[in-house]
């Protein structure tokens, strides 16, 4: 993926605040601290569009970018962290659930997983949730790199046992050594191409194949 250009549209909490419901859209949900914001940093290839931190809890809101004027990544606040205050923990859930479940243009969810954590309930949860829901879900194991290339076979193989998925579906991850970005690309492109050809042919007012000279 050739990103031109990452623009930072809006934050929002409540379904009002979220911007027009044009697709397609993915989304960036796990756990605090795993790495959400640090993963979409590294897929355009900017340090700071999405702000990180080494303090757990950071991200609070959903926060929307547009890339390439033509598809919008989306970071979801973490869960789980038992630092955040109680009001704020309270408001996660329905607020990434109702995210989740309102919105027309969200073609997948990208979960992230630490590879040195055995998944728990909300990420066996999420995953339940999603496949019932029929929202792809493509699952990557981040911070590959605080491991040896054997360990991190171990651990996707394990977590990939824990969550009953094959192991191939799992992709390992480093926002550091940038291991396993193109495949992510690969992915969410896979995911969000289709809407973005079937755009451009309303746009157009006719398929490609039919343009075409
Ligand atoms: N070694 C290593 N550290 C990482 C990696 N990804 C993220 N980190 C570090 O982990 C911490 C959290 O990263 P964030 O990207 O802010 O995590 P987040 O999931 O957005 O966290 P919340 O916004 O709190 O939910 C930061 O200190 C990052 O530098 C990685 O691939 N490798
Ligand atoms: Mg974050």
């Amino acid at each position: 993926m050739i990103v031109k250009s990452a623009d930072f549209i809006t934050s929002a909490v409540t379904p009002e605040q979220y911007p027009p419901d044009e697709g397609p859209e993915i989304a960036f949900a796990g756990r605090s601290n795993v790495g959400k914001s640090s993963l979409i940093n590294c897929l355009v290839n900017r340090r700071r569009l999405v702000k990180t931190s080494a303090t757990p809890g950071r991200t609070q809101l959903i926060n929307f970018f547009r890339i390439n004027a033509a598809f919008n990544l989306v970071d979801l606040p973490g869960y789980g962290y038992a630092k955040v205050p109680e009001k704020i923990r309270r408001q996660w859930g329905p607020m990434v659930r109702r995210y989740l479940s309102s919105r027309t243009a969200l073609k997948g969810v990208v979960l992230l997983m630490d590879i040195r954590r055995t998944p728990r309930e909300e990420e066996i949860d999420l995953l339940d949730w999603l496949l019932e829901k029929a929202i792809p879900c493509l699952p990557v194991l981040t911070k590959a790199d605080k491991l040896s290339k054997h360990k991190q076979k171990l651990r996707a193989q394990a977590i990939a046992q824990h969550l009953a998925l094959d192991r191939t579906d799992l992709i390992r991850f480093s926002a550091k050594t940038r291991l396993g970005k193109e495949q992510v690309w690969a992915a969410i492109e896979e995911l969000v191409l289709p809407a973005v050809v079937s755009s451009r042919d309303a746009a157009m007012g006719a398929p490609f194949e039919e343009n075409a000279t």
